[in-house]
């Protein structure tokens, strides 16, 4: 831990290291949108998705939280929370052209800006265009900006890096400002519940609790060696955060890391000659996409999601990078053989992804046999 302290708050980092980063994050984002665009919507709970017996909900505004209406969520069971809630399609036009929008806006500020996704973004405002000094200050500017643009509001987080400024955004949404300073990031960790550190997910959230690990201060009490041995390489990732370290820059050019598509079914599947022909069918698409883009990999993954939702992936890692028909066809029927599904348990959705592009790893394991795990 750094020596920097303000009275007796210890940094933990350097102040010489010290980064302004800022993430912002659009507020129920494509609802947003549909409220602004048919002010009737306004005030009211409603979801983003297809109306349909397979629709899914994209995203839900605020209204609609409070009956448990959230993204993923199948409509049917939306609807059932909450009776009163207005389905609306999506428009990914419109929400693209917000994007744009607010991208045109952090440029305006800095050229280090990562985006997450259409409504997220890292920026680093350490040396930032307009010379405002203080990363709140810039943030306020551009949740401002934002707002005078577009009609929205969108949350920020502001820190000294990536993983704080992105719980920080979350933490009084919407339309949050966040401010974790460097003196304060160790407490405002210490009370942080785990589920919100970033990267843990329910899975894991339950593994933490088993361990009695339920906020940041227990997670900092153990040793790296059990949470290495629980959580792989991962846990050496929790210890750093559990101290506030997180060294990762924002890096503009995302380098692509997997390329996937995949199939919800009208119909559950459970013919092994419909199956086949839907594998072949997400097969071709991938390679299409694979060609495009000019990826290959060396992991090819199985999703498979059953009637009831239970969800399940397979993989299988080879030692030459997959991105051809002939590379991925066989593993592909080699990982759909391991799959179990009859009548009783027919499949609703099928999805085949590639990843891993980085060769060093599997070079140096100088396998000829692919490994399935
Ligand atoms: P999020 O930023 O995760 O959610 P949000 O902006 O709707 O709400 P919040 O205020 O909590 O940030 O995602 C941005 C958009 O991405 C969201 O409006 C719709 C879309 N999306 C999906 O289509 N499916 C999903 O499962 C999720 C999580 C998001
Ligand atoms: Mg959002």
């Amino acid at each position: 831990m750094c020596m920097d302290t303000e009275n007796g708050a210890a940094s933990p980092v350097p102040e010489s290291q010290w980064r302004r980063i800022i993430h912002i994050d659009m507020d129920a984002f494509f609802a947003a949108v549909e409220q602004r665009d048919n002010p009737s919507l306004r005030g009211l709970p409603v979801a983003v998705g297809y109306d349909g017996p397979r629709g899914v909900v994209s995203t839900a505004s605020y209204e609609a939280r409070p009956y448990g209406v959230h993204s993923a969520m199948p409509i049917s069971r939306a609807k059932a929370l909450c009776p009163d809630l207005r389905i609306v399609p999506c428009r990914f036009d419109a929400y693209k052209e917000v994007s744009q929008q607010i991208h045109a806006i952090f440029s305006r500020y800095t050229d280090l800006i990562e985006p997450i996704s259409i409504d997220e973004a890292f920026l680093d405002v350490t040396h930032n265009k307009t010379g405002i000094p203080l990363g709140m200050d810039v943030a306020k500017r551009i949740k401002e900006e934002i707002f005078a643009a577009t009609g929205l509001t969108a949350s920020a987080g502001v820190s000294y890096c990536k993983f704080l400024a992105k719980i920080a955004s979350d933490f009084r949404k919407p339309n949050g400002l966040t401010v974790v300073h460097p003196y304060r990031a160790l407490d405002f960790i210490a009370a942080l519940p785990i589920e919100d550190f970033w990267g843990v997910g329910p899975k894991t959230a339950e593994k933490m609790h088993q361990l009695g690990i339920t906020n940041g201060l227990e997670l900092r009490s153990q040793p790296v060696e059990v949470l290495l041995s629980h959580f792989g390489k991962t846990g050496q990732i929790y210890y750093d955060f559990a101290r506030g370290i997180d060294t990762r820059p924002v890096v503009t050019e995302r380098v692509r890391k997997s390329i996937g598509c995949e199939e919800t079914f009208l119909f559950d599947l459970y013919l092994p000659h419909e199956i086949e022909d839907e594998l072949n069918a997400l097969l071709s698409d991938l390679i299409q996409r694979l060609r495009r883009k000019q990826f290959a990999g060396h992991t090819l993954t199985l999703k498979v999601k059953y009637f009831d939702f239970s969800q399940i992936t397979r993989s299988i890692t080879a030692a030459k990078p997959l991105s051809t028909y002939d590379d991925i066809k066989p593993f592909a029927t080699e990982l759909m053989s391991h799959i179990e599904y009859s009548a009783d348990r027919p499949i609703r959705l099928l999805g085949l992804c590639v990843s891993n592009p980085d060769t060093s790893a599997e070079k140096d394991d100088a396998s000829t046999h692919p490994t399935l795990f």
